[in-house]
């Protein structure tokens, strides 16, 4: 006959014994960095409800940021998204590890035409898939726009920004520009009609008299806070990524306060970019990043994050889920005319970048 002590020892032995099964259930995790305002929140729970794997999810709004974290090693994360000229010079340093493709049932859904474009940055598409892409323009606020440049003025120019003259007489209600050298500089490049991918040293001068010749009207280089600034009537005009305008545009709408935002994509051209999934080669949790990746690539639920986001994905399955004002609208799904008139980015390589970068500390500084 057991005693009381040892019915109790057995008692809590078998309640730990379970509790350790619970936990070991519950241990599964994915750690996902993603750009901020990237994602549809309910996808994550969604997720978690089907799969029972655990997301912590943690966000930035600069490449380099990523950057540096990965070249560091040891960063936790299981899956993380890098534009295409930083995945390129990535996959070379090996901070990713090749897909296990044998997992990735649904990679079918992928648009061969973006499988292709992100060739040139991930040969053979062997280490990341296409999460969104979009463009670089210009999100203004139009009546505060049109109160000082006149309701006749050319909106959809660079010279909004460039011109020194038109960015003054803007400055008062305010201006943000991307703090991303890789955004701003073949910008600056594009606009002065020098080719945006020229890397040697007298281009990268004339880049940064360009924006140093702005940069007395700029009242901040942030690349997230220009959404709710724009949304909020805070600031009239900036510099920066499609689907973020769009999400201003509705914010403001929502705040019903009378801000009407519009996304502007020069004519003079603009910056086409493809940011990506990668799984870096110590992540802790292989196995659940490959899940993750393979339910995202699911068609509706990359629909859900289109359809939140207001980014282009790279995934042909997801288009007859997308909602018929994402997919209609030429801001997300630019027209072959705009397509043509849209410039890719050339990775740098590493006496490119530390040019480009001391190029822009410099704009920064004021120098
Ligand atoms: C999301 C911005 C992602 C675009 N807020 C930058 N590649």
């Amino acid at each position: 006959m057991m005693t009381f002590k040892s019915r109790f020892i057995a008692t809590t032995v078998a309640m730990l014994a379970a509790s350790t099964m619970l936990a070991g259930a519950q241990e599964r995790v994915v750690n996902v960095f993603n750009w901020s305002d990237y994602i549809d929140e309910e996808i994550l729970t969604d997720f978690t409800a089907e799969t029972g794997i655990k997301v912590v999810y943690d966000v930035f709004d600069s490449n380099e940021v990523l950057e540096t974290k990965l070249l560091a090693g040891g960063t936790g994360y299981d899956v993380v998204v890098p534009t295409g000229t930083f995945l390129a010079n990535q996959i070379k340093a090996g901070v990713f590890q090749k897909l296990d493709k044998s997992k990735l049932t649904n990679l079918s859904n992928m648009d061969p035409s973006i499988s292709k474009r992100l060739e040139i940055y991930d040969p053979g598409n062997e280490y990341a898939i296409n999460y969104m892409w979009g463009t670089t323009g210009i999100g203004i606020n139009v009546d505060m726009v049109k109160e000082r440049l006149g309701s006749e003025a050319e909106l959809n120019t660079w010279k909004l920004i460039f011109d020194p003259e038109t960015a003054a007489k803007l400055a008062d209600c305010g201006i943000f520009m991307l703090d991303a050298p890789t955004e701003t500089v073949p910008a600056a490049l594009n606009y002065q009609g020098i080719d945006p991918n020229a890397k040697d040293a007298e281009s990268i001068e004339k880049a940064k008299a360009a924006l140093l010749a702005v940069r007395p009207s700029i009242r901040k280089f942030h690349s997230s806070e220009y959404i709710n600034s724009l949304a909020n009537g805070d600031i009239c005009m900036a510099m920066g990524w499609s689907g973020d305008m769009l999400q201003a545009r509705d914010r403001a709408a929502e705040a019903d306060a009378g801000v009407t935002i519009e996304y502007i994509i020069p004519k003079e051209g603009a910056l086409m970019w493809f940011d990506n999934m990668a799984i870096p080669v110590d992540a802790p949790h292989v196995e659940e990043a490959h899940e993750f990746l393979n339910y995202m690539m699911r068609p509706e639920v990359m629909a859900k994050a289109s359809n939140y986001v207001y980014y282009a994905n790279g995934n042909a399955a997801s288009k007859p889920f997308l909602d018929k004002e994402v997919i209609d609208d030429p801001a997300i799904y630019p027209s072959e005319e705009t397509i043509s008139r849209l410039y890719t980015y050339v990775p740098d390589n590493s006496r490119q970048k530390r040019t480009l970068n001391r190029a822009w500390t410099e704009v920064k500084t004021g120098q």
